[in-house]
């Protein structure tokens, strides 16, 4: 179905003008419309087909994340500050859902574009990053009182990294792409590390940690920074809010921003974690979070970054078994590559365990001063 009919499914008035594929996730198609107005002036919007191979449910998801956002947006009112800067509001369609099915069976929905802001895979500065720190530690802050029973379960078991070794496991035996043997170290790299795998879930169990309302994808990618200052504006990619451990949000901000080098690169020698950064992050995440946390999770930030960024890698790595058929690829051995940076951010902290533990306490300790 043409893209243009397809916004006017939501938009009742202006004329598209153009559309262009935007920002680099790797689960969702993302564009930039603009559209004309009926008084002359311009106005951006997003346009996302959704991934239903990875979210069956848009229902759910899309319920998820206009009660997330409506929540949001009376928290930032009450503290005088932008909601239609600070979050993002989504557009219903003629007949009052967040999301439209096309005749081809694709799902789309439509929000604004936040103007004059820019999205970044790596963080250009330390204090660009310890303010991404700072904004992810506010938006769980924000959400602690939202009542988490009003949220559905998006994808099952998201962060259950038990679960998703146990998955593993499967992947490996069933090997549907035939290309275990291009991977046997990375495979037996993995297999060898079943009990990290379940230590962070097995905190939650005995509760030694709490359940929160988590982002669950804490990229820097998915801020949204000032085009001028640099500054955190907004957080996007709300479909896996969702109860999870607050190590959750923090250690995946860890394994994509704290590293050296880009989630794909392939020169390995390259890639290792940035101990600085994982502590600027922390500084800035504690700020705004760390009087809220008990010094048990608070210790559970160092372990639980290590813990999501193994997941991730037999998330990469299991995709890879399978045939690539989760993330988007640009190249055959992309999955691989993703896997292999991964394990090396793991081997790399399994070193730095203990300054990351102790970082981690120092910043605790201050805000409870604070
Ligand atoms: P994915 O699930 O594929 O990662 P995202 O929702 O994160 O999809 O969108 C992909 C990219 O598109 C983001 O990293 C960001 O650069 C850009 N983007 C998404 N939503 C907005 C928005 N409302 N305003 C501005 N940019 C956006
Ligand atoms: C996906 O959607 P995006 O690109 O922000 C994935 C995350 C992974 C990440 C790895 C719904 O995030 O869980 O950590 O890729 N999102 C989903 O880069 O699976
Ligand atoms: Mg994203």
């Amino acid at each position: 179905m043409d893209k243009k009919d397809i916004v006017s499914q939501f938009l009742l008035s202006g004329e598209v003008m153009s559309m262009t594929p935007f920002g680099s996730g790797h689960i969702n198609d993302t564009y930039k419309v603009v559209v004309k107005n009926e008084d002359g002036t311009t106005a951006d919007y997003i346009l996302q087909r959704l991934n239903t191979n990875v979210f069956p449910d848009p229902e759910v998801l899309t319920d998820n994340a206009t009660k997330v956002t409506h929540y949001i947006r009376k928290v930032l009112r009450a503290r005088g500050e932008d909601p239609e800067r600070g979050t993002i509001r989504f557009y219903p369609t003629r007949e009052g859902k967040y999301y439209y099915i096309d005749n081809d069976g694709l799902c789309w929905r439509f929000e604004n574009l936040i103007p004059g802001t820019v999205s970044y895979d790596l963080a250009t500065t330390p204090e660009m990053f310890e303010a991404t720190g700072y904004a992810f530690g506010s938006f769980m802050a924000d959400l602690a009182k939202f009542p988490a029973e009003q949220l559905g379960e998006v994808i099952a078991n998201f962060h259950h990294t038990g679960k998703r070794f146990e998955t593993f496991e499967k992947e490996v035996k069933a090997n549907k792409s035939g290309r275990a043997d291009t991977c046997r170290e990375e495979i037996d790299f993995a297999l060898a590390r079943k009990e990290l795998a379940l230590s962070i879930v097995t905190a939650l169990e005995e509760k030694k940690i709490p359940l929160r309302v988590t982002h669950n994808d804490t990229k820097i990618n998915n801020i949204l920074m000032d085009a001028v200052t640099d500054k955190p504006v907004c957080i996007i990619d709300l479909d896996t809010i969702m109860p999870g451990a607050a190590c959750y949000d923090f250690g995946d901000s860890i394994r994509f921003g704290a590293s050296s080098a880009l989630e794909d690169e392939k020169d390995l020698s390259k890639v290792y974690m940035k101990l600085e950064l994982f502590d600027v992050y922390a500084r800035g995440f504690m700020k705004a979070m760390g009087k809220a946390l008990t010094l048990e999770e608070a210790r559970s930030l160092a372990l639980g970054s290590m813990v999501i960024t193994f997941e991730t890698g037999i998330r990469f790595l299991g995709d890879y078994l399978n045939g690539d058929v989760y993330f988007k690829t640009a190249y055959p051995e992309h999955n691989l590559v993703r896997a292999r940076t991964q394990f090396k951010l793991v081997a790399d902290m399994e070193e730095k365990l203990p300054q990351m533990y102790e970082i981690v306490e120092k910043y605790f300790y201050e805000a409870q001063k604070a």
